[in-house]
This record gives structure tokens, sequence and C-alpha cells, in this order.
């Protein structure tokens, strides 16, 4: 007697096919979320190797802090992660303040944001604590001074922020994101600090240490008529622990 074949009837089929999607739909977030957390770990990374280059910059100027940006009196401008020309609107390799201290340019860039928009600044998405560690001085304008503080001045180096995962709304697009390298304090009312990875955002004090902090936000309308639920849904905060945006307690030189 002739037995019929095993196969697989359609039925069978469809029930694999459906538990195969099934299983797709509930691993496939999971696996995205695995691979943010490999990308968060390399920003803690970078940041880290970012803030030990801004202590060493400070050991070899007298204990003075890093300025935000170093006056020039020519068409080049030198920041933390690179040097800009504006007569050329080029970029100059090796230019950052801090390129000596790292000899790498790939760790200025979060691999969570690639800040694509702005490419002629180079890719960055870290922000620094530019208000407290290295104030602009507008006095003279159109003139303009840094004063860098001096590590000395820093009472709480562990409570101190030196830089953070930053972005800002594009002033071209309010829907998309891009590079911001000034990170203003809560008081200031521009929250920059952003949220990028699963919900948080990376922060560096100026001991060394770096850690994973949530974004505090904003309700209502503040600053200058800023929408805040706009920011909170672009992940846009601030970096404070005492629930006062009014004081900047993990920011300032106290
Ligand atoms: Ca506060």
């Amino acid at each position: 007697m002739r037995t019929r074949s095993r196969g697989f009837t359609l039925i069978e089929l469809l029930v694999v096919i459906a538990i195969i999607a099934i299983l797709a739909a509930i691993l496939f977030p999971v696996f995205a979320k695995a691979r943010e957390k490999a990308r968060q770990t390399q920003c803690l990374s970078n940041l880290k190797q970012i803030g030990l280059g801004w202590s060493m910059y400070a050991g070899d100027y007298d204990e003075g802090v890093m300025p935000v940006e170093t006056p020039s009196a020519t068409t080049v401008s030198n920041y933390w992660w690179t040097a800009y020309d504006t007569a050329t609107s080029a970029q100059i390799p090796g230019g950052g303040i801090l390129y000596p201290y790292m000899k790498n340019e790939q760790i200025n860039a979060c691999p969570s944001f690639r800040n694509e928009l702005r490419t002629d600044v180079g890719l960055t998405g870290y922000a620094y604590n530019y208000v407290y560690l290295s104030p602009l001085d507008y006095s003279g304008w159109p003139a303009w001074q840094v004063h860098p503080t001096s590590l000395a001045s820093i009472q709480s180096p562990s409570e101190t922020v030196t830089f953070a995962d930053g972005a800002r709304i594009s002033f071209m697009d309010m829907t998309t994101l891009e590079g911001n390298t000034y990170l203003d304090p809560p008081s200031y009312s521009y929250p920059g600090f952003h949220g990028r990875h699963n919900g948080v955002g990376n922060v560096a004090f100026a001991d060394g240490h770096a850690k994973a902090m949530t974004p505090v936000y904003r309700s209502g309308s503040f600053g200058f008529g800023y929408d805040a639920e706009l920011y909170k849904s672009n992940s846009l905060g601030d970096i404070d622990s005492d629930g006062n945006l009014s004081t900047d307690e993990l920011m300032d030189l106290q």
C-alpha cells in the first residue's frame, strides 16, 4: 500500500509563518534597544575621554579651565572638537583644543547622534557647560572675550557638569534636531540636554566621572514662548537634581 507523502499542509505553513512574524515583532524592538544600549556605552566612553582631555588641558595651563573658544586675531577659531576658518568655511583637521590630548576625532561624535545637519562644523553631539566654566563677556561688543574659570574655583567637581549629550531644535526646520555644543543651565530656559539613549543622556563631571541621567522636562510655556511639549517630545530637557529649574546646582561652581 502506498502511503501519502508526509508534507506540510497549507494551514501548518501559515501557522509557522505567523509564529515567526510574532516572534520577530517581539524581538526586533529588543534588538534595537540592545544596539542603542551598546551605542550608549560607547558614548559614555567618549565623554569620559573628552572629560579626561579637559582635565589634562587644565593641568597644562596652570589649572586654567578650557575656554569655549580660543580668542583669535585671525579668521580661525578653535573649539574643543575642531577648528574652523570663517574665511574658507573649512574645518582644520586636528585643530580642536582637546585634540592634543585625545589624538582622535572619532570620539568627538556621539554614535547615536551623527549631526549630519551640520557637518560643516564637524560631527559632535556633545555640549560644553560654557556658562559657568568659560563665560562669554560681550561688554565690549562687537568685540567679545571668554573668561575661563580655574579648577580651584570649582568647589564640588563631582557635582559640576563639564560636557553632556546636547542638541537643539533646528532653526530652519522645527521638526529636526541638530548639534549644539553650548549646554545652557536650567536657569537659562533653553533645554539642550538630549536624552537620546533610550530616554537618558550621558553627562561628564569635572572630577572625571560620567554617568547616564534622565533629562528634567519643562511644562507649559517657558523662555521666549517655547512649547514645553515640543522639547519633551524631542527628549530635550535640563540637567537638574533639586526640581527647581531656577537654580543650577549641577552646573554652577558651588
Ligand atoms: Ca535646580
